[in-house]
This record gives C-alpha cells, sequence and structure tokens, in this order.
C-alpha cells in the first residue's frame, strides 16, 4: 500500500466497533504513523459523543508520554471526550483524570463525594445518602458520572452497567451481588481491600454503594430517571 496513514485512516473509520478496538490498541506499536492516525482519528470524533471507540483512543493516546501527544491533548481535549457538564457548578475534571489514569479507587470515593454534594450539605456532612435524597439528583450530574465510568472503562463500569445486570436478575439483589463481585459465599466483599481496583473486576464492580443501611440507596439510584431519560 502507498500511504500507510491514508490505510490506516481508511480502517479506522470503516471498521466494525470490535475491528476499531482492536485496531486502535495495536496502533501505538506501529509508532508514529499509528499515533498520527489515532489524532487525526480522535480530532474527526470531535462533534460526536462520546463512545467506547472515541474513549479508547483517547486513553491510548493519554497513555503515551510522547511532548507531541501531550500537546495535542492539550490543546484539543483539555477536559478529555466526555463532557464534563453539571446543572449545580460541580466540577468533574478530577474524576476525568482518576478515571483515565485508573486510578479507580480514588474514582470511586470522588463519586460518593459528589453524590452527597448533589444530596446537600446534610450528606456531605453525614459522608452518606438517604435513598430520598437520590430521587431529585440532576439528571444531567448522574448522566455526566456515569458517562466518565462508562467511557473510561471500556464499558465496564458505572450505574448503567450495574442497572441492566439488576434489571437482568429480575431486581434480584441477592443475585446481583455474587455477580458483581459484592458478596461470594454469602460474606459481604470488604471495603475497600476485598474490591478489585482495575479492569480484571467483574463487570459492573464499580462505582461501590455501601449496603450497611439496606439497597434502598442503590435501588434508588439504579432506577433514576437519568437512566430512561434521552437528552437532546
Ligand atoms: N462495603 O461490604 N462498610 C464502606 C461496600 C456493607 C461497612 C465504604 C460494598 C456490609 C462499614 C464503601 C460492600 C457491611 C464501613 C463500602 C461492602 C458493611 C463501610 C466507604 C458489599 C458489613 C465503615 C464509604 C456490598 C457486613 C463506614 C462509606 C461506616 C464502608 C462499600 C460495613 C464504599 C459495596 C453490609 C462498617 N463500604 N458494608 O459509605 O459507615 O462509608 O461505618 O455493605
Amino acid at each position: 500500500v502507498g500511504n500507510p496513514m491514508a490505510e490506516l485512516m481508511h480502517q479506522l473509520r470503516t471498521s466494525s466497533e470490535k475491528k476499531q478496538l482492536q485496531l486502535i490498541a495495536e496502533l501505538p506499536s506501529l509508532g508514529e504513523t499509528g499515533l498520527d492516525a489515532l489524532m487525526e482519528f480522535l480530532k474527526e470524533q470531535q462533534s460526536t459523543p462520546a463512545n467506547l471507540v472515541i474513549g479508547l483512543a483517547y486513553q491510548t493516546l493519554y497513555q503515551t508520554n510522547t511532548p507531541n501527544v501531550k500537546a495535542f491533548l492539550q490543546s484539543h481535549f483539555p477536559t478529555g471526550v466526555v463532557p464534563l457538564k453539571s446543572e449545580v457548578g460541580i466540577d468533574y475534571l478530577p474524576l476525568q483524570q482518576q478515571l483515565v489514569q485508573a486510578d479507580f479507587l480514588a474514582a470511586d470515593r470522588f463519586t460518593l463525594e459528589k453524590l452527597c454534594e448533589l444530596a446537600g450539605p446534610a450528606a456531605s456532612g453525614r459522608k452518606w445518602l438517604y435513598f430520598s435524597e437520590v430521587e431529585n439528583f440532576p439528571i444531567t450530574d448522574l448522566q455526566t458520572i456515569n458517562t466518565l465510568w462508562f467511557i473510561h472503562s471500556q464499558g465496564k463500569f458505572g450505574f448503567t452497567v450495574q442497572r441492566e445486570l439488576w434489571l437482568s436478575m429480575g431486581k434480584n439483589w441477592e443475585k446481583l451481588w455474587p455477580k458483581i463481585g459484592w458478596k461470594t459465599e454469602n460474606n459481604w466483599t470488604r471495603y475497600p481491600n476485598g474490591f478489585t481496583w482495575d479492569l480484571s473486576a467483574p463487570k459492573g464492580h464499580l462505582p461501590l454503594s455501601n449496603q450497611l443501611r439496606g439497597v434502598r440507596v442503590i435501588a434508588s439510584l439504579l432506577s433514576h430517571p437519568a437512566w430512561t431519560t434521552t437528552n437532546k
């Protein structure tokens, strides 16, 4: 083939999602041409809503420590590929950065902290949620948090992943817990060291919801209108 860059771009643009993901993961091993193709591809996708392909392209570039790529990301995607929208002025950039750096424990702690902030000063003070506070969470903020988790975990983590599993199990918590690694043989997984803080975790493992005070908070989270409302 005459032009490797053009050939790569063509493959990137026209392959199936599965093929795209495979290809993106292999691009850094092609050196500069691979990285150039990845940057070009990401630029083309700038107005496309974030998806797993875009997420992996961003993540792959982020892990490449060349000055060139760093400058590109800084100028074109200073806050990443997920719009950090909030209805209440919360800054989700730290969450974006923790997730991109695969610091899932910090991201999990930050997520709980922000959920408490969404619930108001009383919840922030007590550091846990009442289920009745969850219903009033702004849709935009929950969607931002969830999309960040989802896009930066290759689709493994997030409330919507947990919700799909929960629904597929007829809303049976006792079936969900072992499925997402929160319980094994009737024993609760111990916080924090029992949990798996990387992508080898089971689907839906993160973010955590402490079950010390019962299932009502997570039930309310997974039933929130954020997951059934389509935003224009
Ligand atoms: N913990 O066991 N958890 C804590 C989980 C339970 C307990 C935090 C998840 C069972 C206590 C997070 C599971 C239980 C504390 C989670 C889990 C229990 C604590 C930090 C599997 C005893 C100290 C944030 C379902 C049998 C704090 C927070 C406290 C903390 C998460 C005990 C994220 C997913 C029933 C004593 N656990 N938690 O909420 O409140 O404090 O006293 O779920």
